[in-house]
């Protein structure tokens, strides 16, 4: 399945109703007062969070919706029906921006949370309304109003506790299949992964926290290299971040300098990804040549300030104490 993590659709709220201009016409009543109704109100257009869903891929082949408009009020004081609305469902973690402003419409964080993304237009009243004392047969109804249109884009970006970066080949999707039951594609190539996975870690029964696993980021990322930048949306709303280092990667032969090269490029991100918790990651263990750069590594990490976790993820050594140290950040 594609993922799809930006879409564009078009919207249009029903117009409201007109309200009606009528008089009461009865046998034996000559002269009946006005009794025209008023319009009903437009259908709204809704955009509501599926669990279900989990990525844009829906909304980018139908991106058109049109919300019903109210019924016409009629005589016999007949309010119309209010127009039909149009439920949009998008996956939990979407955010709805008018796409001219950028005005935020809704961010959907929860299953079951909506919000009105375009508002029908109110329906007109019917000359009944408009009778005073020395009006008594008002000529005037109101018209319906007109339902909002606009373009939105949506954004997706996944719900995750914690994220994992790092350079191509760090090891980050070997982890996540090693913690989670997710299964991603591994490989020794760099890019391997070119979209975001998510897993659930269950510590036990009560303490579980989910996982995003985004593609390598290299030096320049955020002019264009490798993959770019743009996939940390997803690792925007994360409280951890785990940056995965093999020390033995022959390309990289300054791991320090390594780290701080991805650095650079959350933060050319956003800066407030660098003030985010981050626990420093030493792939690879069971390898000699990773176990033997430890050391020297680990020490120089400590020195700036980072709590350092040896793990295997092939042959799972350290991954509870890592997975300890991410819960007592989480709790
Ligand atoms: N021996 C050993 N190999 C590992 C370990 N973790 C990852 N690898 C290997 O390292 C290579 C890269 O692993 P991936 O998990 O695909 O790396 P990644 O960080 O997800 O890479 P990209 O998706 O390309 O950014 C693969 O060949 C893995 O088998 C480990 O703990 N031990
Ligand atoms: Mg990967």
């Amino acid at each position: 399945m594609k993922f799809l993590d930006e879409a564009d659709i078009e919207v249009w709220a029903g117009n409201g109703g007109n309200g009606c201009k009528s008089f009461r016409r009865e046998k034996f009543i000559p002269r009946g007062g006005p009794d025209g109704g008023d319009g009903g109100r437009g259908g709204h257009v809704i955009a509501r969070a599926d669990e279900g869903l989990h990525t844009l891929m829906d909304v980018q082949y139908r991106h058109h919706f049109r919300a019903g408009r109210g019924e016409h009020g009629r005589g016999k004081q007949q309010y119309g029906a209010a127009g039909e609305e149009v439920l949009i469902l998008l996956p939990v973690g979407t955010l709805v921006r008018d796409a001219v402003t950028g005005g935020l419409l809704a961010d959907l964080t929860r299953h079951g949370q909506q919000a009105i993304v375009a508002r029908g237009g109110r329906g007109g009243r019917g000359n009944m309304h408009f009778v005073t004392s020395t009006h008594q047969a008002p000529e005037e109804s109101e018209p319906g109003g007109a339902g909002e249109h606009r373009r939105c884009r949506l954004e997706l970006k996944l719900l995750a506790d914690v994220g994992l970066i790092g350079l191509p080949n760090a090891g980050k999707s070997t982890l996540l299949a090693a913690i989670s039951k997710a299964r991603p594609k591994i490989a020794d190539y760099p890019f391997t992964t070119t979209v975001p996975n998510l897993g659930v870690v269950r510590l036990g029964t009560e303490r579980t926290f989910t996982v995003a696993d985004i593609p390598g980021l290299i030096a320049g990322a955020h002019l264009g290299a490798g993959l770019g930048i743009q996939f940390l949306r997803h690792i925007e709303r994360t409280r951890v971040l785990l940056h995965l280092i093999d020390a033995a990667d022959p390309s990289q032969p300054d791991p320090l300098a390594a780290y701080r090269a991805v650095r650079d490029e959350l933060g050319a991100f956003d800066s407030a990804l660098l003030n985010r918790a981050e626990l420093v990651v030493l792939t690879k263990q069971d390898l000699p040549e990773a176990a033997e750069a430890v050391h020297a590594c680990a020490a120089a990490f400590r020195a700036e300030g980072r709590e350092v976790f040896p793990i295997s993820a092939a042959t799972h050594g350290g991954l509870s104490p890592l997975l300890e140290a991410v819960w007592k950040h989480l709790s």
